[in-house]
């Protein structure tokens, strides 16, 4: 059948060839089809030269990943390239939007490039645990050196047109607006000069004579910044193909890594996060067409850590803030630590002086709530307490316009408690920012019960706006990602009593693939505030009769041990230096303890370590999918990811248990109900899905 999503018309003796496949262009079955075609017609027609153009919001973006993992259908996306690359006459891509993936190597494929300022080209296969497998690993190099290739390759980050262009990976920017004319006026002049068919895969210069220590150098650096990730190291293989064999046999050896990373469990893990970002954006009862307010003004309640971390958000995105504080001295320190956070960056690189300026202009300090009354959007990230937090809002209610929406950073308390000391719980909703607010991606929106459905949308379309990653959750003690975790330390501590040790636990998980395991991540965060709220709950005497109560963290913070902040924690630390070294105290600590307890510690395997881990969270994953407070398992994947540093090459807890199988994980988690059962109670959606052979996904 013909395929109708690529055209073929003439203007002028040039002809135009237009891919017209909403959203985003992929390059699905029916594309590689078309291109094949109208490339041949082309190349018949009596025309001077050939402008490859897309419709829509942007030019070819990638592969169409809905298409990997099922056997693909011909043809395969280098005959495709091929046909454009043997044209008999100039093949001109015009680019707009995003080239990404096999979209710039098709590009790569045409004899010339021209795009509009706005445009970005890159080749992000490796976020999706791939490599670039149209040619790209082999013509990059060839274009721009190995050195920018493998920088562009192994970061995945797309590039602007600007600095394509001074790479050479453009060959001209044309005015925004006039993209075609500004094409054909191109293929015109290349023409007129009697240019030559510049075929990039015939370009030999720059992969010639490479010191090939620099393949060494990225390996090594690759797997220390993406450690355990298999696809940075194969990109780099491949590029070093590119200085080391003759083009085709590159290609060979890179179609033999791209279908061995394409087939890999990474990969799989790796495009079902890409997918479950897209899918967190979607609230299932929220209609397509719900309004959203803009949001031009943002006030911020609290100059700590959190308050200001999350005005540098705001901020960076040219949306002026005003923070509120009780004292001036701690507006002070408050907006010199978000100046000395700005002034690290600007000294690495990151943005010039002037930009510091600018952005620290854009923060008014306050002291009074009268200065809220023209803000569009309240966050407030003030002291973790319900009295406090109903007195600020009560406040907020009557400081600021009808049509404002107050959020709540809480991280724990009940949006719904909240929400009712206000006379508008339907603007009332949370915002759970993850420490440092202005670095972490995720934000976990709190729907409340009389949330309205502009509230959310307004909500998710300023988490973008700001570069977030929005999971919508509902209300519950600690939401998904702490209410999950807080099971996942309970199992830790409790593995510390049985017979391991915090370097055993920690390094177990670690090296799954976790950034830290739960101990080095304790003395991190601080161990004294969560002591300072057990001992004000009166623990550990008060405890539900049954439930089990592990006093170790309690013990070491009776030390006066704190963390990396006090030099000593679960770990001790060196001055200046944040690497964990064990600690015989710790381990006469917890040795002790165990004995008091009257418990007989045991060699525990590093297999069980990571079992009670992750299936402490896949277990409380699964109630929490139950109750609906989560929407979908890869929403509580996405959280783990993008909160809390679970490795994107397993999936998240969620399809990293789908991939064990979930008969397995829930006759562990049984196992373990059986000897420790005020602990471990079994989901029921968990039994349910293991006993008809279901997952989570
Ligand atoms: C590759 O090219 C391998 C080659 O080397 C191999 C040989 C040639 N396929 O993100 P959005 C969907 S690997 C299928 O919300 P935006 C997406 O799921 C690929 N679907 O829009 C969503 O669907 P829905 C290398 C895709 O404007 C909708 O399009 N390329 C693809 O915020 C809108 O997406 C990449 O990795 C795709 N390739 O951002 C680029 N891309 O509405 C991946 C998107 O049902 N894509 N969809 O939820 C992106 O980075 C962004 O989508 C883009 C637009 C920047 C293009």
């Amino acid at each position: 059948m013909m395929s109708h999503s690529v055209s073929y018309t003439k203007e002028d003796a040039i002809g135009i060839i237009t891919v017209t496949n909403p959203p985003v262009n992929a390059l699905s079955q029916h594309v590689r089809q078309g291109l094949s075609e109208r490339f041949a017609e082309a190349d018949k027609d009596n025309t001077i030269a050939t402008v490859l153009i897309c419709a829509g919001r942007t030019f070819i973006a990638g592969a169409d990943i809905t298409e990997f993992g099922k056997p693909l259908q011909p043809p395969n996306f280098l005959d495709t390239m091929e046909i454009i690359e043997n044209l008999s006459k100039p093949v001109v891509a015009a680019i707009h939007g995003t080239a990404l993936g096999g979209g710039l190597e098709t590009a790569l494929c045409c004899h010339y490039r021209v795009a509009l300022p706005s445009a970005r080209v890159g080749l992000p296969e490796v976020a999706l645990g791939l490599l670039p497998g149209g040619g790209g690993t082999q013509r990059l190099p060839r274009l721009i050196g190995p050195e920018a290739a493998l920088e562009v390759i192994t970061s995945g980050s797309p590039m602007q047109a600007g600095q394509a262009h001074r790479l050479g990976v453009i060959d001209e920017v044309v005015t925004e607006g006039d993209l075609l004319d500004g094409a054909k006026a191109f293929a015109r002049k290349l023409v007129a000069d009697g240019a030559a068919l510049k075929k990039v895969r015939d370009l030999s210069d720059k992969v010639t004579g490479v010191d090939l220590a620099i393949f060494d150098a990225a390996r090594k650096q690759a797997s220390k910044t993406r450690r355990g990730f298999e696809a940075p190291q194969r990109c780099i293989d491949c590029v070093e193909a590119a200085c080391t064999l003759p083009f085709d046999a590159g290609l060979a050896k890179e179609q033999e890594l791209f279908r061995q990373v394409l087939t890999s469990q990474q990969s799989a893990a790796q495009r079902h996060i890409f997918f479950a970002e897209r899918a967190a954006a979607k609230v299932s009862d929220m209609p397509k067409d719900t309004p959203t307010r803009a949001i031009q003004k943002v006030g911020i309640i609290g100059a700590g850590t959190m308050g200001g971390g999350i005005a540098m958000n705001f901020v960076n995105v040219g949306i002026p803030v005003t923070i509120l504080e009780t004292g001036q001295e701690f507006l002070d320190k408050g907006l010199a630590v978000v100046r000395a956070n700005y002034e690290r960056s600007a000294k690495r690189g990151r943005f010039t002086l002037e930009q510091v300026e600018e952005r620290m202009g854009l923060i008014t300090p306050a002291l009074d709530y009268a200065a809220l009354g023209e803000v569009d959007l309240v966050v407030e990230a003030v002291f973790e307490n319900m009295e406090v937090k109903k007195e600020v809002f009560a406040r907020l209610d009557t400081a600021t316009k009808p049509e404002c929406i107050l959020a709540t950073n809480t991280s724990t308390l009940n949006v719904d408690e909240i929400a009712s000391v206000t006379a508008r719980p339907g603007q009332v909703i949370g915002t759970h920012f993850f420490s440092p607010a202005n670095v972490m991606r995720l934000l976990e929106i709190v729907r409340g019960d009389k949330t309205s459905f502009e509230t959310l949308a307004t909500t998710q379309a300023v988490g973008k706006a700001i570069q977030k990653i929005g999971v919508v959750v509902g209300v519950c003690d600690g939401f998904v990602g702490n209410r999950m975790l807080h099971k996942y330390s309970a199992q830790a501590q409790y593995l510390l009593e049985e017979g391991s040790l915090p370097q055993d636990v920690d390094g177990a998980v670690y090296d799954l693939g976790l950034a830290m395991g739960p101990f080095a991540m304790g003395d991190l965060a601080g161990l004294d505030v969560g002591w300072r709220i057990r001992q004000g709950k009166g623990l550990p005497d008060s405890l539900p009769t049954g439930e089990r109560y592990c006093a170790i963290p309690d013990r070491i913070c009776e030390l006066g041990r704190y963390g990396q902040k006090t030099g000593a924690g679960y770990y001790t630390y060196a001055p200046g230096d944040r690497t964990p070294r064990p600690d015989p105290v710790i381990e006469e600590l917890i040795v002790n303890y165990a004995k008091e307890k009257g418990m007989t510690r045991r060699l525990v395997s590093r297999e069980e370590i990571v079992e009670r881990l992750m299936y402490a969270l896949v277990n409380e994953g699964a109630k929490i999918l139950e109750e609906g407070i989560a929407q979908r398992a890869s929403d509580i994947d996405v959280i783990y990811v993008y909160g809390y540093g679970f490795p994107a090459y397993l999936g998240g807890p969620m399809f990293y248990a789908d991939s064990v199988g979930l008969k397995a994980v829930y006759e562990r988690v049984c196992a373990f109900a059986e000897h420790d059962p005020s602990s471990w109670q079994p989901a029921p959606l968990l039994k349910k899905l293991a006993e008809e052979g279901g997952t989570f996904h």
